[in-house]
């Protein structure tokens, strides 16, 4: 009797360490999360559909779409934290703070999850490397070009930025701060810098407050997706369509009625499918082990190619296009 209840508990004790071995047991696919800046911009969730696009093209890869609510560092700490006790296998994050977030990159790091930003970077010691969707002269340059076209090359502007932590909002606008300092640009003065969170509510409200406080403003630069949508909308409210321009970055799919009121002429963007496609693709590279992450690696981005890690071990995609009442219908199929 004895004797077979020892076999029993020793069975048990078999069965239990089997169960807990297959609960510990990795999963098959490669987890890639992606973590947006936040959930419910139209931007990220093309970046969304490019994430999948590459899992389903990789096949083993399956995707966490996730992010806060609203753009905080605070929030995707916490999502960070959560992804971490779920050892995923790769982090590919669109950063609101390029420095806050460090410290849990780096746990992540630590625990062997490979961390890719993307979109808005994270400073070089908290990731693997960081994917610009171009290069940030050029799209500081571009905005500064459009905004002159619109207003005859002379006038008032301001600024209706994203969060004021957003790593890449604030290269830009440091980039378009020195390009307004070119004399072909002399007759151009910037009044304002405010920021409207990538939240549609309180950009228009800032964009409302520029609009009366600076009646003389000419063109309004929204360097978000958020923000140049709001930006028109207030300037339509306003009955200012025709007196003040807005431009900018924006998706063709949200910004074709604005181009058509007249409130905008011309924006620009780079394809954000593509963008979480890439950042997608080379996440699952260095979770596999085919590339490093060191200056000059090459990373392949699948369909579009391979990109070079420069010293901070960023590379950039392609050129920003450029939308107009000509081509906005066309591409406001696809974002
Ligand atoms: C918003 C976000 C994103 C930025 C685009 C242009 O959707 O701020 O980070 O790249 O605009």
């Amino acid at each position: 009797m004895k004797l077979k209840t020892t076999l029993l508990a020793l069975a048990a004790v078999g069965v239990l360490a089997g169960v807990a071995g297959c609960a510990e047991k990795k999963p098959e696919k490669t987890r890639i999360a992606m973590v947006v800046k936040n959930l419910g911009n139209g931007f990220f969730d093309a970046a969304h559909t490019g994430a999948d696009e590459a899992a389903k093209q990789l096949g083993d890869v399956e995707v966490i779409y996730t992010g806060p609510t609203t753009p905080s560092a605070e929030g995707q700490i916490e999502i960070i934290n959560s992804l971490i006790s779920q050892k995923v296998d790769a982090i590919v994050i669109s950063a609101n703070d390029p420095n806050a977030l460090v410290p849990i990159a780096k746990k992540a790091m630590q625990r062997g999850i490979k961390v890719v930003s993307f979109d808005s970077g994270l400073a070089p010691e908290g990731r693997q490397m960081q994917l610009n969707p171009s290069n940030a002269q050029l799209i500081g340059e571009k905005q500064i070009q459009m905004a002159a076209d619109e207003i005859g090359g002379a006038g008032e502007i301001a600024i209706l930025s994203a969060s004021a932590q957003a790593t890449n909002q604030n290269i830009w606008i440091g980039v378009m701060k020195k390009v307004l300092e070119k004399p072909e640009y002399s007759k151009i003065k910037l009044v304002a810098t405010v920021y409207g969170d990538d939240q549609s509510d309180k950009s228009y409200r800032e964009a409302i407050g520029l609009l009366r406080s600076h009646p003389d403003l000419k063109a309004i630069i929204a360097p978000t997706t958020v923000g140049i949508v709001a930006a028109s909308k207030a300037v339509a409210d306003e009955h200012l369509v025709g007196k003040v321009y807005v431009t900018g970055l924006g998706l063709p799919s949200e910004m074709a009625g604005h181009v058509k009121s007249g409130a905008v002429k011309e924006f620009a963007i780079w394809n954000p499918i593509d963008l979480g496609y890439a950042a997608t693709y080379a996440a699952d590279q260095f979770v596999k082990g085919k590339v490093e992450a060191k200056p000059g690696a090459s990373v392949s981005v699948g369909r579009l190619g391979s990109v070079t890690l420069d010293a901070n071990r960023e590379a950039a995609l392609g050129p920003p296009f450029t939308y107009n009442a000509d081509n906005v219908d066309k591409f406001a199929k696809l974002f």
